[in-house]
């Protein structure tokens, strides 16, 4: 032990807090980073063009062109981020021998690379996302809810398929594979009928749970959204449509950050799901003015979601995934800045005398709890989180070697 972790050990140790064991339980937490920051969510399966209510700005260069390329900027960025890492994979990152194919046939065969890869670079597991946008099957922008029952069994095989292709990756990693529907489905003016839509979208997730999959490996949840560009009136998948939807077919809730009012937050639904779920997922991202997808930073509100996770002994029970997409900055510093700070945010949590502050609570001693919490907040949490970096022999000095990654592999692509 250093001297400046002894000092930082023993100040927390005063009020209660083991840093060591802090440091123990951050590295366990399983983090699923997504592969789409690498590529500004563009896949391999011929989308040219990102639609559905999402987008990416910037062009900054070296951005991943197929396989090869984002599986060497994974591995490089991944290399620097420290902890118990899952993969965030989407459908659309299929390696196809046969472009015949189309999303509803897609295989667990089209992802052994993938497996091959995680498994070299000693990932946990592979969580998977049926892609339902970027694709001519979005008739007038509907999925699962469209009135035209082709497509809708369309996007209903496609889902079927990615619980099968799940199923494959829990075999393989002998671990969970969550599987997280998203569609982006809604109307950009006042609709005539919001609850037709809302009933088909209940009729195809019915027809899609009704493949029996491994309930214990597989986990599905349903991730809703207040709006997207081009869809500001209406959006099928609502936060009170698939919160009922979940509960009643005992599935999970995936809650985005960004998918939300601005004056909600999801670090308050977390604990409110928790009254009534064994699950809950996330998609951890920063909205600047809306679902704008900028990189995590290390903020109030992430701060606020870790301690709901670590306060609640929530940390088997929701499932943490990054979901964000900046293509102005370079990718993999994206990746590392983020998934480094829901990390930090998960050791600053895990650092808080919780049970001295819900003690405070409780008895309406709100005055030396706010005292207490403003102190908290410049307690030597520095030297905790540069002790856990030197136990996982990284430091804070990571970007010279990106800098260098850039010049000598991004900018020769
Ligand atoms: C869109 C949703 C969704 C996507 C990813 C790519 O608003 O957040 O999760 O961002 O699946
Ligand atoms: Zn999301």
């Amino acid at each position: 032990m250093t001297d400046l972790f002894n000092y930082a050990y023993n100040e927390y140790k005063k009020i209660n807090v083991d840093a060591k064991e802090a440091i123990k339980k951050l590295n366990e937490i399983p983090i699923s980073i997504h592969c789409w920051q690498g590529d500004d969510v563009c896949g391999f399966d011929g989308s040219d063009n990102l639609s559905g209510g999402i987008q990416t700005t910037g062009n900054y260069p070296g951005k991943a062109r197929n396989f090869n390329e984002l599986k060497e900027d994974i591995k490089k960025a991944f290399s620097l981020i420290p902890g118990k890492k899952r993969l965030n994979l989407h459908a659309s990152y299929a390696i196809l021998k046969d472009k015949t194919r189309d999303r509803d046939e897609y295989e667990p065969k089209d992802f052994s690379p993938w497996v091959e890869f995680a498994k070299e670079i000693g990932l946990d597991g592979i969580d998977f996302n049926p892609t339902i946008f970027s694709h001519p099957k979005l008739k007038d922008g509907l999925s699962l809810s469209s009135p035209d029952k082709e497509i809708r069994n369309f996007w209903i095989r496609h889902c079927i398929s990615c619980l099968k292709i799940a199923e494959y990756f829990a075999r393989e990693f002998n671990s969970y594979s969550l599987v997280n529907i998203w569609i982006p489905d809604g109307f950009k003016d006042v609709p005539s009928d919001r609850l037709g839509p809302r009933l088909r979208l209940k009729e195809s997730l019915d027809e899609i749970l009704k493949y029996p999959y491994d309930h214990n490996k597989v986990i599905v949840a349903v991730e809703s959204k207040v709006f997207g560009i081009g869809v500001e009136s209406y959006t099928v998948g609502s936060n009170e449509f698939y919160q009922n939807y979940a509960a009643k077919n005992n599935i999970c809730c995936l809650l985005d950050n960004g998918h939300y009012h601005p004056l909600e937050y999801v670090s308050d639904k977390i604990p409110a799901l928790l009254a009534f779920y064994d699950k809950v997922a996330l998609h951890i991202t920063r909205g600047v003015r809306w679902d704008s997808d900028h990189v995590v930073l290390f903020e109030d509100e992430l701060k606020e979601i870790c301690k709901e996770i670590v306060r609640n002994d929530a940390i088997n029970k929701v499932y943490i995934c990054l979901d964000y997409f900046d293509a102005s900055i370079n990718r993999l510093s994206a990746w590392i800045v983020g998934a480094r700070n829901v990390r930090k945010a998960l050791l600053y949590a895990l650092l808080q005398p919780n049970q001295i502050l819900k003690k405070l609570q409780d008895e309406a001693n709100f005055t030396k709890l706010m005292v207490m919490n403003e102190e908290l907040k410049t307690y030597p949490f520095n030297i905790v989180w540069d002790e856990y970096l030197k136990e996982q022999k990284l430091d804070n000095n990571w970007y010279q070697e990106i800098e260098k990654y850039e010049n000598e592999v991004l900018l020769k692509r």
